[in-house]
């Protein structure tokens, strides 16, 4: 097929596509960070969805938390029209760690989502980042009723290194969960710069 010089430069360049994972706790609002933000049905193995079709503001945290998820969140967010991110909510259940692996196989980064009512729900998805190389940005789902926190609290109880970032979000709104990901986004790619800059002599 023959492209005029005009004609090619009206082809739309094929996005990029970067996966990230969504870690935390049990509750902490990671199928509601996928769903928040995603351009396609969030595929989940949950079907009896609370928040679906729900205002949002008669939701009081976990308290009415009615179904898990089984097994995975999955959604899809275009954050420039050549740059794709497909979104993995890892499961919430201990027995399913097995999957994790599996899931993290080509992750570019992650995000771990903290409540600051049960910070130590996160700490298992931040050691498994940490013990695996992946890069992470801890957000902290701000419900209402839970207690804020200065970021230097909550980094100092999470025992986090300094150069993990850590950024307040809603998981239930778009914006706030697309800022989040564009911290994680810029954050594992200066990581990912830095191991293959070339070693200064
Ligand atoms: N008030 C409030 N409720 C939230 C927020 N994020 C999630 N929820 C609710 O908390 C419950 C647990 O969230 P869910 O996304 O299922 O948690 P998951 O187990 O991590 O997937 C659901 O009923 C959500 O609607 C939030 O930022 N504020
Ligand atoms: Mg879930």
């Amino acid at each position: 097929m023959a492209f005029g010089r005009s004609s090619r430069t009206k082809t739309p360049v094929e996005p990029v596509t970067l996966k990230i994972l969504v870690a935390g706790g049990f509750g902490v609002g990671k199928t509601t960070l996928v769903g928040a933000v995603s351009e396609i049905r969030p595929l989940r193995t949950e079907e009896v969805l609370t928040e679906a079709g729900r205002p949002v503001d008669d939701l009081h945290g976990v308290e009415s938390k009615t179904t898990t998820t089984v097994a995975m969140d999955f959604g899809r967010i275009t954050l420039r029209e050549d740059l794709v991110l497909y979104l993995f909510g890892t499961p919430g259940q201990d027995r399913f760690w097995f999957l994790w692996d599996e899931l993290a196989q080509g992750a570019l980064g992650a995000v771990v989502l903290a409540d600051t009512r049960r910070l130590e729900d996160s700490f298992a998805a931040i050691d498994y980042f940490e013990r695996r190389g992946i890069p992470f940005t801890v957000a902290v789902n701000c419900f209402e009723g839970a207690r804020r926190y200065p970021t230097d609290t909550v980094r100092a109880a999470l025992d986090l290194d300094p150069e993990v970032e850590l950024v307040m979000c809603d998981a239930r709104d778009r914006e706030s969960v697309k800022s989040v990901l564009v911290a994680v986004v810029e954050h594992a790619l200066v990581l990912a710069d830095r191991e293959h800059a070339p070693v200064a002599t």
